[in-house]
């Protein structure tokens, strides 16, 4: 099953969220829950040579892998689908040409300009050939455009409509900091979710993938009503301290 399979199947797929370079501790985080597992270029510390390194300790467990590149690297979105990502997350995508710059690197010709190069992932892949490589990586790669800024959101549907965009991700502490002019860092604010449901609605209704990042589990249910149907939630650390957390608990009142 494809990712895009994945999230057209009417259940909300949950990624986990990777910023620790280390090919053990993705494959550790491969073998939770998750369906997807996300390694974070933009924040987290993973680099060129860690996620060649990472995809396959996802791919390993079953699960599938995604990158988020830096902000305004879209050479990097071509590299993670060559090394075998199944998607790119690309943040601030604040200009239509900004949309338009990122899905030329995510989609072969005719829709955008992916430069040839399988090296990693086709070789990995159930894909027969070259031919059906070429043929099937448009529709089975999924580009999101992280709309995080009042730029984005003003130009939602001039975004969703860059032929090659295949979905947005809502990345809701930014939103909520340029929601609130700098004024405050709350991805749970009251006063933007109107704006978070238009958001999901709207990409949903142009016929394109929703996802978010939560900070919050008890938000998730929200968020699947709003349309999105990949949902993000913590980091390695997160996993480490509510883990720890719960043992320790479990152990003191034993
Ligand atoms: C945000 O909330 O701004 C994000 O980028 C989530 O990763
Ligand atoms: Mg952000």
């Amino acid at each position: 099953m494809t990712l895009a399979d994945r999230l057209n199947s009417g259940t909300v797929s949950f990624t986990a969220w990777s910023g620790i370079p280390d090919t053990l501790t993705v494959e550790s985080v491969s073998r939770l829950g998750f369906e997807v597992v996300t390694l974070d270029m933009q924040h987290g510390a993973h680099h060129e040579d860690s996620v060649a390194r990472c995809v396959p300790a996802i791919t390993g467990p079953g699960k599938h892998p995604v990158i988020r590149i830096p902000v305004g690297r879209f050479d990097m979105a071509s590299r993670a689908l060559d090394l075998g990502a199944e998607a790119v997350i690309a943040p601030m995508i604040n200009s239509v040409e900004d949309a338009r710059r990122f899905a030329a690197a995510m989609k072969y010709p005719p829709v955008g300009e992916r430069s040839w190069g399988p090296t990693f992932g086709f070789p990995r892949s159930s894909v027969k050939d070259h031919a059906e490589w070429l043929a099937t990586q448009n529709s089975r790669t999924i580009s999101f455009a992280m709309i995080e800024t009042r730029a984005a959101y003003g130009l939602l549907d001039e975004i969703l409509d860059v032929a090659g965009i295949d979905g947005i991700f809502v990345g809701p502490s930014d939103f909520s900091i340029a929601w609130t002019s700098g004024a405050a860092l709350n991805p749970n604010l009251e006063d933007m979710m109107g704006a978070i449901a238009d958001i999901g609605t709207r990409a949903r209704k142009a016929g394109k993938f929703a996802a978010i990042f939560a900070t919050d589990p008890k938000i998730c249910g929200r968020y699947a009503s709003m349309g999105y149907q990949m949902i993000a939630m913590g980091n390695e650390q997160t996993y480490m301290r509510v883990g720890a957390e719960n043992l320790i608990a479990a152990a003191r009142a034993a």
